[in-house]
């Protein structure tokens, strides 16, 4: 299936049933009091997040939805039935945004979380509730409220556990073939991966983890060069980030630069990005030379952050220990996220989903 990661829509609510005219019917009297009953409400739209879909790829194919009217009212007191709500289902992580403004009306962050985009117009009251003792012979109802319209965007956020970020051509998309069971195309040229991929890694010893391969991040990509903005969202939710480099790449007087120019690209997009833990992972060690390299970025990146891992993403050289590492930190981010919401609960006596990502 297509990896669809925005899309605009319309929703409608349902318009209230009108309450109704009527008058009692009895035998020998010509008019009874009022008895017109109230029109039903219409229906809402409703969002619910879902861990079973991934993409917003459905809303390309419906991008409508309306929920119900709601029934007129009918005599003898007689209620209008409500009008059905419309549930869409939608991935958890799914941003809803008013289309005309950008505002953010609801993070669906956790499956499970709803929203109510749009709710249903009012029932008209029918006429007998405007019966008086001096007017018994009303002739007034209201009308049903009208449903109300919505323009909106939806702006889905991978959840990920790991998302490996690096300069085109750094081997992503090979290590993420090598540690998971996703297979991406490889190619020796920048911009192969077009959209984001998501791999689950199963290690021996360890609970399975989700891995994405983020592409487009070059220079000026939180400006919208390459496919960066459109990606850089993503990196937001994954509970840390692999900075995959090339070694074959490194200009030997400056083995930093492309570290820094991926930081400080997380950093224009997001101060907060910059600060999720980084595990650095110096790729294709294999390659003539390397091995220097390796040595020589290694040395220089350690006051920075020491968390480095030298590896061959080609040759699987180095995997194994990489993948037990990423498995642990990732149980000791979901340990700890465990823990603040326990704090969080004990506090305001609120009961969350333990999974919620930060
Ligand atoms: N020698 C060597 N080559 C590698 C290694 N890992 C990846 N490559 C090669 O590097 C090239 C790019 O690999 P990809 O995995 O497509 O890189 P990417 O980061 O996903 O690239 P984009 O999707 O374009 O951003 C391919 O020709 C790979 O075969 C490695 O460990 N050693
Ligand atoms: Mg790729």
């Amino acid at each position: 299936m297509k990896f669809v990661d925005e899309a605009l829509i319309n929703v409608r609510s349902g318009d209230g049933g009108n309450g109704c005219v009527s008058f009692r019917r009895e035998k020998h009297v010509p008019k009874g009091g009022p008895d017109g009953g109230d029109g039903g409400k219409g229906g809402d739209v409703i969002f619910q997040a879902t861990s079973r879909m991934h993409t917003l790829y459905s809303f390309q194919l419906k991008k409508h939805f309306k929920a119900q009217k709601g029934a007129h009212g009918r005599g003898k007191n007689r209620s209008g039935r409500q009008g059905k709500d419309v549930i869409i289902l939608v991935p958890q992580g799914t941003l809803i945004r008013e289309a005309e403004t950008g505002r953010t009306l609801k993070d669906l962050a956790v499956s499970g979380e709803s929203f109510v985009a749009v709710r249903g117009g009012r029932g008209g009251r029918g006429n007998q509730h405007f019966a008086s003792s001096r007017n018994q012979t009303f002739r007034h109802a209201e009308k049903g409220e009208a449903g109300q319209d919505l323009s909106l965007k939806l702006e889905l956020k991978l959840l990920t556990d790991v998302g490996i970020i690096g300069l085109p051509n750094a081997g992503k998309s090979t290590l993420i073939s090598k540690l998971s069971s996703a297979h991406p195309k490889i190619a020796d040229y920048p911009f192969t991966t077009l959209t984001p991929i998501l791999g689950v890694v199963e290690p021996e010893n360890a609970d399975p983890f989700v891995i994405a391969d983020i592409p487009g991040l070059i220079e000026g990509a939180h400006r919208g060069v390459g496919l960066g903005m459109r990606f850089l969202k993503h990196v937001e939710r994954s509970r840390l980030l692999l900075h995959l480099i090339d070694l074959s790449a490194l200009p030997p007087e400056d083995p930093l630069r492309p570290y820094h120019t991926v930081n400080r690209e997380l950093r224009m997009f997001n101060p907060g990005l910059a600060e999720k833990s980084q595990v650095v992972v110096l790729n294709k060690v294999d390659a003539p030379g390397a091995g220097v390299l390796a040595d020589k970025a290694r040395k220089s990146l350690e006051p920075i952050n020491p968390d480095i891992w030298v590896i061959s993403a080609l040759t699987g050289q180095g995997l194994e220990p990489l993948k037990g590492h990423l498995a642990e930190l990732v149980e000791e981010a979901v340990a700890l996220e465990v823990e603040c919401l326990i704090k969080h609960d004990q506090k305001t006596g609120t009961d969350q989903d333990p999974k919620r990502f930060v």
